[in-house]
């Protein structure tokens, strides 16, 4: 398995469950200099920062990009792709289609996490659903076609009705007749929607292509109640050699947490 840390660009996210914050030359430095394989971006759209740059600075800092988050769709535009006008999904499934195609320059995924949206007065949890497969259909086709796949997150109760568990996850991708959509397993959510975390692994096994390495107050690893002893093992079991993203808040602060997450990282896969 390998590591990695979240650096947002999205001031309307802040607050939020990001380790590093706001400057991608200083996020990836303090990544190289802890020792972190990649960084996950979650920027404000496609262009947000400059490729030519941002490969630069990937290259100087011996980083991957390992996934670039798509939730500015919603926190920046308020679209989704349940909502009940086809102009607004449409709009929806091109911001989503734009950070495919900028990750996928730099061989990393997209994610979809709160841009899955819910059911709502005018949309059932069928229709919403629907909705949903259909831009998973599309947008995991159009993944493939740019060389990399679509990671879909299951989120908890409070965030979405769509898929809240793996098992749910699974049954949506079952849906798909694409096979270019993965799961996202987010330990934080897990932990609220899953019977044991190490069955949710189970019920997403192979499917899972991302995980979200946070602990069950969405501090970084080791500051919950978190268990992470049969979480790694059942990840091993089902031979997950992904990135394990350090996605919590910047607790007690960015530095720190970032610190403590590596260190967590290198204790726990030290058998690897
Ligand atoms: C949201 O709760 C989350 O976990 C993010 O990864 C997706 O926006
Ligand atoms: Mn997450």
């Amino acid at each position: 398995m390998k590591s990695c840390v979240t650096i947002s660009l999205v001031a309307e996210a802040r607050g939020g469950p990001f380790v590093l914050w706001d400057d991608p030359i200083v996020g990836c430095r303090t990544a190289a200099e802890l020792g972190y394989d990649a960084v996950e971006i979650f920027a404000p759209g496609p262009d947000a920062v400059d490729r030519r740059e941002l490969r630069l600075l990937l290259e100087e800092n011996d980083l991957a990009l390992a996934a670039v988050g798509t939730g500015a769709g919603w926190v920046k535009h308020r679209l989704h792709l349940a909502l009940p006008s086809e102009t607004d999904r449409r709009r929806a499934i091109e911001f989503i289609r734009s950070m495919i195609d900028f990750g996928a320059e730099f061989g990393a995924p997209a994610i979809i996490g709160s841009m899955q949206g819910r059911s709502g007065p005018e949309v059932d949890r069928a229709t919403a659903r629907a909705h949903l497969c259909d831009a998973l259909q599309e947008l995991g086709e159009h993944a493939k076609q740019a060389g990399t796949v679509l990671i879909y997150e299951p989120l908890n109760r409070y965030e979405t009705d769509q898929a809240c568990t793996m098992a749910d996850g699974v049954a949506l991708l079952e849906r798909l007749s694409t096979d270019s959509v993965v799961l996202l397993a987010d330990l934080f959510h897990m932990g609220i929607e899953e019977r044991s975390i190490a069955q949710g692994i189970r019920d997403g096994g192979k499917r899972i292509g991302h995980v979200h390495f946070v602990d069950s107050n969405r501090r970084p690893v080791g500051c919950g109640q978190t268990d992470f002893v049969p979480i790694i093992e059942e990840l091993r079991r089902v031979d997950y050699v992904g990135y394990l993203s350090a996605e919590a808040f910047p607790w007690p602060d960015p530095l720190a947490a970032a610190g403590r997450t590596i260190d967590a990282f290198r204790w726990f896969t030290r058998r690897d």
